[in-house]
């Protein structure tokens, strides 16, 4: 792919701050560092329109004691078993189980997905990390 090299005006009070920012993270150069700021800020977009697909990670902490949670957790996936591409588990001791869920489709139905899981009675923290297929992301 092409690469175009261009000029950006900045003040130089969001320079140094974006300097302490490419220091902080040890991005190699400031291009590196504004190439990951507009991906991020293009997946954004991406989850703010209705009709892009998308993916993300559901990451949920529950107790599997709670009653039938874990069998009323299974039945809501195998509703949405066209959306829920797979699900990491981890054991973290006797009583509590972490899953990492990739839920793949429309942004409103990611969420909608999401949300019923994290409301869930047992569910002790729930988090969706938006992510790309990265289509338009090179
Ligand atoms: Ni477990």
């Amino acid at each position: 792919m092409k690469t175009t090299r261009f000029g950006v005006s900045m003040d130089d009070e969001l320079l140094a701050r974006l300097d302490l920012h490419v220091r902080r993270k040890k991005y190699p150069n400031r291009s590196e560092a504004i190439r990951d700021l507009a991906r991020a800020a293009l997946v954004e977009e991406e989850w703010s329109s209705a009709k892009k697909e998308v993916i993300g990670v559901l990451v949920i902490v529950y107790d599997h004691r709670m009653r039938e949670l874990s069998s009323r957790m299974l039945e809501k996936e195998h509703g949405h078993h066209g959306e829920i591409v797979t699900t990491l588990h981890l054991h973290l001791d006797h009583d509590t189980c972490l899953e990492a869920k990739v839920i793949r489709g429309k942004p409103g139905a990611v969420r909608r997905i999401a949300d019923e899981l994290i409301t869930m009675k047992g569910v002790k923290y729930g988090r969706l990390i938006p992510a790309t297929v990265g289509k338009r992301l090179r």
